[in-house]
Protein backbone atom coordinates (compact mmCIF):
# COMPACT_ATOMS: atom_id res chain seq x y z
CA UNK A 1 0.00 0.00 0.00
CA UNK A 2 2.85 2.38 1.05
CA UNK A 3 4.93 1.70 -2.15
CA UNK A 4 1.73 2.52 -4.41
CA UNK A 5 1.02 5.64 -2.08
CA UNK A 6 4.48 6.36 -2.40
CA UNK A 7 4.84 6.02 -6.69
CA UNK A 8 1.57 8.08 -6.83
CA UNK A 9 3.03 10.88 -5.09
CA UNK A 10 6.07 10.62 -7.22
CA UNK A 11 4.60 10.94 -10.48
CA UNK A 12 2.40 13.78 -9.34
CA UNK A 13 5.32 15.46 -8.35
CA UNK A 14 7.62 14.41 -11.20
CA UNK A 15 4.64 15.86 -13.76
CA UNK A 16 4.41 19.31 -11.70
CA UNK A 17 8.37 19.47 -12.27
CA UNK A 18 7.54 19.18 -16.10
CA UNK A 19 5.10 21.71 -16.12
CA UNK A 20 7.51 23.86 -14.38
CA UNK A 21 10.36 23.36 -16.93
CA UNK A 22 7.92 24.37 -19.51
CA UNK A 23 8.14 28.00 -17.62
CA UNK A 24 4.60 29.59 -18.00
CA UNK A 25 1.05 28.70 -18.69
CA UNK A 26 0.88 27.97 -22.50
CA UNK A 27 0.92 23.66 -22.56
CA UNK A 28 1.76 23.51 -26.26
CA UNK A 29 4.79 25.60 -25.46
CA UNK A 30 3.74 28.51 -27.04
CA UNK A 31 3.89 32.45 -25.54
CA UNK A 32 1.13 32.89 -23.33
CA UNK A 33 -0.11 36.97 -23.23
CA UNK A 34 -2.60 38.08 -20.79
CA UNK A 35 -3.79 41.37 -22.30
CA UNK A 36 -6.78 43.01 -20.59
CA UNK A 37 -8.13 45.55 -22.91
CA UNK A 38 -10.27 49.19 -21.09
CA UNK A 39 -13.71 48.06 -23.11
CA UNK A 40 -15.13 48.47 -26.51
CA UNK A 41 -15.76 52.76 -25.84
CA UNK A 42 -14.65 53.82 -29.62
CA UNK A 43 -14.04 52.87 -32.88
CA UNK A 44 -10.36 53.34 -31.82
CA UNK A 45 -10.95 50.86 -29.30
CA UNK A 46 -12.47 48.76 -31.79
CA UNK A 47 -9.65 49.15 -33.75
CA UNK A 48 -6.91 48.90 -31.67
CA UNK A 49 -8.29 45.50 -30.29
CA UNK A 50 -8.57 44.25 -34.02
CA UNK A 51 -4.92 45.20 -34.43
CA UNK A 52 -4.19 43.03 -31.29
CA UNK A 53 -6.05 40.05 -31.99
CA UNK A 54 -4.66 40.11 -35.23
CA UNK A 55 -1.08 40.24 -34.32
CA UNK A 56 -0.72 37.57 -31.66
CA UNK A 57 -2.94 35.79 -33.99
CA UNK A 58 0.07 36.18 -36.93
CA UNK A 59 2.91 35.52 -34.56
CA UNK A 60 2.01 32.35 -33.02
CA UNK A 61 1.16 33.94 -29.57
CA UNK A 62 -1.38 32.27 -27.31
CA UNK A 63 -3.82 35.73 -26.44
CA UNK A 64 -5.91 35.87 -23.10
CA UNK A 65 -8.24 38.68 -24.15
CA UNK A 66 -10.40 40.27 -21.19
CA UNK A 67 -12.83 43.55 -22.12
CA UNK A 68 -12.86 45.35 -19.01
CA UNK A 69 -15.52 47.49 -20.16
CA UNK A 70 -14.20 50.45 -18.78
CA UNK A 71 -14.20 49.33 -15.33
CA UNK A 72 -10.31 49.61 -13.26
CA UNK A 73 -11.61 46.87 -11.56
CA UNK A 74 -12.08 44.61 -14.34
CA UNK A 75 -8.79 45.32 -14.91
CA UNK A 76 -7.33 44.32 -12.33
CA UNK A 77 -8.93 41.40 -11.58
CA UNK A 78 -8.23 40.11 -15.44
CA UNK A 79 -4.44 40.80 -14.18
CA UNK A 80 -4.49 38.60 -11.02
CA UNK A 81 -5.91 36.14 -13.49
CA UNK A 82 -3.15 35.86 -15.58
CA UNK A 83 -1.18 36.13 -12.34
CA UNK A 84 -2.73 32.90 -11.39
CA UNK A 85 -2.38 31.51 -14.97
CA UNK A 86 0.94 32.03 -14.89
CA UNK A 87 1.24 33.58 -18.03
CA UNK A 88 4.72 34.72 -19.80
CA UNK A 89 3.98 38.23 -20.26
CA UNK A 90 0.94 40.68 -19.05
CA UNK A 91 -0.13 43.85 -20.79
CA UNK A 92 -2.37 46.21 -20.50
CA UNK A 93 -4.25 49.18 -21.60
CA UNK A 94 -5.17 50.85 -18.14
CA UNK A 95 -8.55 52.89 -18.33
CA UNK A 96 -6.80 55.76 -15.97
CA UNK A 97 -3.39 56.63 -14.45
CA UNK A 98 -3.46 55.42 -10.89
CA UNK A 99 -4.31 52.86 -8.60
CA UNK A 100 -2.02 50.45 -10.18
CA UNK A 101 0.57 50.09 -7.83
CA UNK A 102 -0.96 46.90 -5.85
CA UNK A 103 -1.54 44.53 -8.77
CA UNK A 104 1.58 45.28 -10.28
CA UNK A 105 3.48 44.29 -7.15
CA UNK A 106 1.88 40.78 -7.33
CA UNK A 107 2.69 40.78 -11.07
CA UNK A 108 6.13 41.77 -10.44
CA UNK A 109 6.30 39.42 -7.34
CA UNK A 110 5.12 36.40 -9.72
CA UNK A 111 8.13 37.33 -12.21
CA UNK A 112 5.67 38.57 -14.76
CA UNK A 113 6.98 40.87 -17.10
CA UNK A 114 4.14 43.92 -18.06
CA UNK A 115 3.73 46.01 -20.85
CA UNK A 116 1.74 49.14 -21.07
CA UNK A 117 0.25 49.75 -24.27
CA UNK A 118 -1.74 53.22 -25.53
CA UNK A 119 -2.07 55.08 -22.05
CA UNK A 120 -0.03 55.21 -19.27
CA UNK A 121 0.12 54.33 -15.30
CA UNK A 122 1.31 57.03 -12.02
CA UNK A 123 3.38 54.66 -10.18
CA UNK A 124 6.09 55.27 -8.32
CA UNK A 125 8.24 51.92 -8.77
CA UNK A 126 9.48 52.35 -12.55
CA UNK A 127 10.39 48.27 -12.33
CA UNK A 128 7.14 47.44 -12.10
CA UNK A 129 6.72 47.57 -16.32
CA UNK A 130 8.98 47.41 -19.04
CA UNK A 131 7.74 49.99 -21.46
CA UNK A 132 4.89 51.45 -22.62
CA UNK A 133 3.83 51.63 -26.37
CA UNK A 134 1.73 54.47 -27.35
CA UNK A 135 1.07 57.97 -28.73
CA UNK A 136 2.26 61.23 -26.97
CA UNK A 137 -0.87 62.68 -26.07
CA UNK A 138 0.72 65.85 -25.01
CA UNK A 139 1.81 66.56 -28.18
CA UNK A 140 -1.22 65.31 -29.86
CA UNK A 141 -3.08 68.53 -27.93
CA UNK A 142 -0.28 71.31 -29.19
CA UNK A 143 -1.58 70.01 -32.10
CA UNK A 144 -4.72 70.42 -32.40
CA UNK A 145 -4.08 74.15 -30.57
CA UNK A 146 -1.74 74.76 -33.71
CA UNK A 147 -4.34 73.88 -36.18
CA UNK A 148 -6.40 76.57 -34.57
CA UNK A 149 -4.30 78.95 -34.38
CA UNK A 150 -2.71 78.76 -37.92
CA UNK A 151 -6.83 78.35 -39.45
CA UNK A 152 -8.54 81.50 -37.59
CA UNK A 153 -9.63 84.24 -39.91
CA UNK A 154 -7.05 87.58 -38.80
CA UNK A 155 -8.27 90.00 -36.17
CA UNK A 156 -8.89 90.02 -32.49
CA UNK A 157 -12.38 89.01 -31.75
CA UNK A 158 -12.44 86.21 -29.04
CA UNK A 159 -12.35 82.99 -29.88
CA UNK A 160 -14.45 80.58 -27.26
CA UNK A 161 -13.56 77.17 -27.15
CA UNK A 162 -15.86 74.44 -25.09
CA UNK A 163 -13.53 71.28 -24.62
CA UNK A 164 -15.16 67.63 -24.76
CA UNK A 165 -12.54 65.43 -22.49
CA UNK A 166 -12.16 61.75 -22.49
CA UNK A 167 -12.23 59.50 -19.67
CA UNK A 168 -11.72 61.55 -16.00
CA UNK A 169 -8.44 59.98 -15.05
CA UNK A 170 -6.91 58.70 -18.05
CA UNK A 171 -3.72 59.09 -19.71
CA UNK A 172 -5.15 60.76 -22.78
CA UNK A 173 -7.57 63.31 -21.27
CA UNK A 174 -5.17 64.64 -18.75
CA UNK A 175 -2.38 64.92 -21.33
CA UNK A 176 -4.50 66.15 -25.00
CA UNK A 177 -5.98 68.66 -22.68
CA UNK A 178 -2.28 69.72 -21.11
CA UNK A 179 -1.45 70.36 -24.63
CA UNK A 180 -3.59 72.02 -25.53
CA UNK A 181 -4.04 74.86 -23.36
CA UNK A 182 -0.40 74.98 -23.20
CA UNK A 183 -0.16 75.84 -26.69
CA UNK A 184 -2.82 78.54 -26.66
CA UNK A 185 -1.35 79.84 -23.69
CA UNK A 186 0.14 82.96 -25.28
CA UNK A 187 -2.63 83.47 -27.09
CA UNK A 188 -5.56 85.17 -25.05
CA UNK A 189 -7.95 85.67 -27.87
CA UNK A 190 -8.43 81.92 -27.35
CA UNK A 191 -10.49 81.40 -24.16
CA UNK A 192 -12.07 77.48 -23.07
CA UNK A 193 -15.19 78.44 -22.00
CA UNK A 194 -16.14 75.30 -20.65
CA UNK A 195 -14.83 72.04 -20.60
CA UNK A 196 -16.37 68.64 -18.94
CA UNK A 197 -16.19 64.63 -19.87
CA UNK A 198 -17.86 62.92 -22.52
CA UNK A 199 -15.69 59.82 -21.63
CA UNK A 200 -15.00 59.16 -25.14
CA UNK A 201 -18.21 57.83 -26.46
CA UNK A 202 -20.80 59.10 -29.10
CA UNK A 203 -23.50 59.37 -26.45
CA UNK A 204 -21.17 61.20 -24.13
CA UNK A 205 -20.14 63.90 -26.45
CA UNK A 206 -23.68 64.61 -27.48
CA UNK A 207 -24.42 65.11 -24.73
CA UNK A 208 -22.66 67.45 -23.15
CA UNK A 209 -22.43 69.58 -26.54
CA UNK A 210 -26.21 69.83 -26.18
CA UNK A 211 -25.43 71.05 -22.44
CA UNK A 212 -23.05 73.40 -23.89
CA UNK A 213 -25.33 74.66 -26.48
CA UNK A 214 -27.86 75.28 -23.78
CA UNK A 215 -25.56 77.31 -21.44
CA UNK A 216 -23.73 79.31 -24.14
CA UNK A 217 -25.65 79.08 -27.83
CA UNK A 218 -24.39 81.46 -30.52
CA UNK A 219 -21.19 81.90 -28.55
CA UNK A 220 -19.17 78.91 -29.40
CA UNK A 221 -16.94 79.39 -32.33
CA UNK A 222 -15.03 76.02 -31.84
CA UNK A 223 -15.54 72.41 -29.79
CA UNK A 224 -12.23 70.71 -29.11
CA UNK A 225 -13.08 66.83 -28.83
CA UNK A 226 -10.58 64.69 -27.45
CA UNK A 227 -12.02 61.65 -29.63
CA UNK A 228 -13.81 61.38 -32.80
CA UNK A 229 -16.67 59.49 -31.22
CA UNK A 230 -17.56 62.95 -29.27
CA UNK A 231 -16.87 64.81 -31.75
CA UNK A 232 -19.37 63.06 -33.93
CA UNK A 233 -21.33 63.34 -30.63
CA UNK A 234 -21.16 66.84 -30.81
CA UNK A 235 -21.47 67.38 -34.40
CA UNK A 236 -25.65 65.61 -34.06
CA UNK A 237 -26.16 68.25 -31.09
CA UNK A 238 -24.94 71.13 -33.33
CA UNK A 239 -27.28 70.28 -35.95
CA UNK A 240 -30.15 69.29 -33.94
CA UNK A 241 -29.72 73.19 -32.48
CA UNK A 242 -29.88 74.43 -35.79
CA UNK A 243 -26.22 75.32 -36.68
CA UNK A 244 -23.84 74.04 -39.46
CA UNK A 245 -21.00 71.90 -37.87
CA UNK A 246 -17.80 72.70 -39.31
CA UNK A 247 -18.91 76.13 -40.28
CA UNK A 248 -21.19 77.90 -37.58
CA UNK A 249 -18.74 75.99 -35.34
CA UNK A 250 -15.76 74.70 -36.03
CA UNK A 251 -15.01 70.99 -34.76
CA UNK A 252 -11.34 69.74 -33.78
CA UNK A 253 -10.96 65.96 -33.20
CA UNK A 254 -8.74 63.62 -32.49
CA UNK A 255 -7.92 59.78 -33.41
CA UNK A 256 -8.53 59.95 -37.29
CA UNK A 257 -10.99 56.75 -37.50
CA UNK A 258 -13.19 55.99 -40.13
CA UNK A 259 -16.20 57.96 -38.88
CA UNK A 260 -13.91 61.15 -38.59
CA UNK A 261 -12.78 60.77 -42.24
CA UNK A 262 -16.57 60.69 -43.19
CA UNK A 263 -17.81 63.74 -41.11
CA UNK A 264 -14.92 65.65 -42.74
CA UNK A 265 -15.95 64.57 -46.48
CA UNK A 266 -19.68 65.96 -45.64
CA UNK A 267 -18.16 68.93 -44.57
CA UNK A 268 -18.78 68.70 -41.07
CA UNK A 269 -15.48 68.05 -39.30
CA UNK A 270 -12.28 70.68 -39.52
CA UNK A 271 -9.66 68.59 -38.78
CA UNK A 272 -8.64 64.93 -36.54
CA UNK A 273 -4.97 64.62 -35.00
CA UNK A 274 -4.69 60.91 -35.42
CA UNK A 275 -3.92 58.70 -32.65
CA UNK A 276 -2.70 55.49 -34.29
CA UNK A 277 -4.55 52.23 -32.15
CA UNK A 278 -2.65 49.86 -34.56
CA UNK A 279 -0.36 48.94 -31.77
CA UNK A 280 -0.51 45.13 -32.10
CA UNK A 281 2.64 44.39 -34.50
CA UNK A 282 4.88 46.34 -31.95
CA UNK A 283 3.28 44.55 -29.04
CA UNK A 284 3.87 41.29 -29.98
CA UNK A 285 7.43 42.49 -31.32
CA UNK A 286 7.99 43.65 -27.49
CA UNK A 287 6.72 39.99 -26.08
CA UNK A 288 9.57 38.48 -28.38
CA UNK A 289 12.05 40.55 -26.97
CA UNK A 290 11.10 39.71 -23.40
CA UNK A 291 10.88 36.34 -24.05
CA UNK A 292 14.04 36.50 -25.97
CA UNK A 293 15.68 38.17 -23.00
CA UNK A 294 16.01 41.18 -25.40
CA UNK A 295 16.58 44.96 -23.56
CA UNK A 296 13.48 46.97 -24.47
CA UNK A 297 13.36 51.21 -24.43
CA UNK A 298 10.80 52.43 -21.24
CA UNK A 299 9.23 53.98 -24.52
CA UNK A 300 7.96 52.98 -28.13
CA UNK A 301 6.10 56.14 -29.43
CA UNK A 302 3.98 55.81 -32.83
CA UNK A 303 4.12 58.02 -35.58
CA UNK A 304 1.46 59.95 -36.49
CA UNK A 305 0.01 63.04 -38.94
CA UNK A 306 -2.96 66.08 -38.64
CA UNK A 307 -5.85 65.40 -41.36
CA UNK A 308 -7.58 68.75 -41.98
CA UNK A 309 -10.86 68.38 -43.96
CA UNK A 310 -9.32 69.44 -47.24
CA UNK A 311 -7.15 66.55 -47.15
CA UNK A 312 -10.38 63.52 -45.86
CA UNK A 313 -11.14 62.65 -49.66
CA UNK A 314 -7.77 61.94 -50.90
CA UNK A 315 -6.58 59.92 -47.44
CA UNK A 316 -9.76 57.61 -47.04
CA UNK A 317 -9.35 55.10 -49.47
CA UNK A 318 -6.03 53.98 -47.91
CA UNK A 319 -7.13 54.73 -44.00
CA UNK A 320 -7.07 51.05 -42.07
CA UNK A 321 -8.80 51.76 -39.16
C1 LIG B 1 -5.89 57.00 -27.12
C2 LIG B 1 -6.96 56.11 -26.53
C3 LIG B 1 -8.26 56.82 -26.47
C4 LIG B 1 -8.80 57.23 -27.84
C5 LIG B 1 -10.26 57.05 -27.62
O1 LIG B 1 -4.68 56.30 -27.22
O2 LIG B 1 -6.60 55.70 -25.23
O3 LIG B 1 -9.24 55.94 -25.89
O4 LIG B 1 -8.44 58.53 -28.22
C6 LIG B 1 -10.30 55.77 -26.84
O5 LIG B 1 -11.03 56.98 -28.79
O6 LIG B 1 -11.52 55.56 -26.25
Amino acid sequence: MKSRYLRGAALAMFGLALAGCSGRGGHDGRTVLGFSQVGAESEWRTANTASIKSAAHDAGIDLRFSDAQQKQANQISAIRSFIAQRVDVIAFSPVVESGWEPVLREAKAAHIPVVLTDRAVDVSDPSLYVTLIGSDFVEEGRKAARWLLQNTPAGDGPVDIVELEGTVGSAPAIDRKKGFHEALAGHPRYQVIRSQSGDFTRAGGKEVMEAFLKAEGKRINVVFAHNDDMAIGAIQAIEEAGLRPGRDIKVISMDGVKGAFEAMMAGKLNVTVECNPLLGPQLMQAVAAIKAGKPLPRRIVVEESVYPMESAAAAFPTRKY
